[in-house]
């Protein structure tokens, strides 16, 4: 036991690899998508807390993402949190926008650690190409609760992170 487990942390120092990243976190499945495009927040879920069932997802909507709307999930209710926009703006389809969803909450679902789910909403990306967005999760268990939202310091790896907040990086516009 003793020998498999220094091998293994040889193998990630070799590799550059810092413990949590070869533990799956709560992530987006594409982590890399064109600026203002419309894109698919596929929230991954590998495990539940410390082995507890996951019963309830929170996902922050950064500020300049709209659009936001939530896939529904056979097994949970999907609420979507709404606040007014400092500025309204008008949507590919010349309507005025007036608010935003700033949060989507999934609950009433029951997921074991031993199996995987995926919770999906698509938004509007902002114009920002090179900035990376990030969607703070939070993870409700039957016991406890995983905060997936830190945000890395200018410098500073997201790798390094306990719970890194799910993210996306910005390319140039299509
Ligand atoms: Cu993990």
């Amino acid at each position: 036991m003793i020998r498999t487990i220094t091998s293994a942390a040889l193998c990630a120092a070799f590799l550059g690899l810092s413990a949590n990243a070869l533990h799956a976190h709560a992530t987006l499945e594409v982590q890399q998508a064109p600026a203002n495009s419309y894109y698919k927040v596929v929230l991954r879920t590998p495990h539940g807390c410390s082995g507890s069932p996951t019963i309830a997802v929170r996902l922050q909507i950064p500020e300049g993402v709209t659009g936001a709307k939530p896939q529904p999930k056979w097994g949970w209710e999907v609420e979507a949190v709404t606040e007014e926009l400092a500025e309204p703006i008008t949507d590919s389809h010349g309507n005025t926008i007036t608010t935003r969803v700033s949060e989507i909450h999934w609950t009433g679902g029951r997921l074991l650690d031993a199996h995987y789910d995926e919770f999906v909403v698509r938004v509007r990306l902002p114009n920002t190409p090179g900035e990376t967005v990030y969607f703070p999760a939070v993870q409700e268990c039957e016991e406890g609760a995983d905060r997936w939202i830190e945000i890395p310091a200018e410098g500073q790896s997201a790798r390094d992170l306990d719970y890194p907040a799910p993210r996306v990086t910005l390319t140039a516009p299509n």
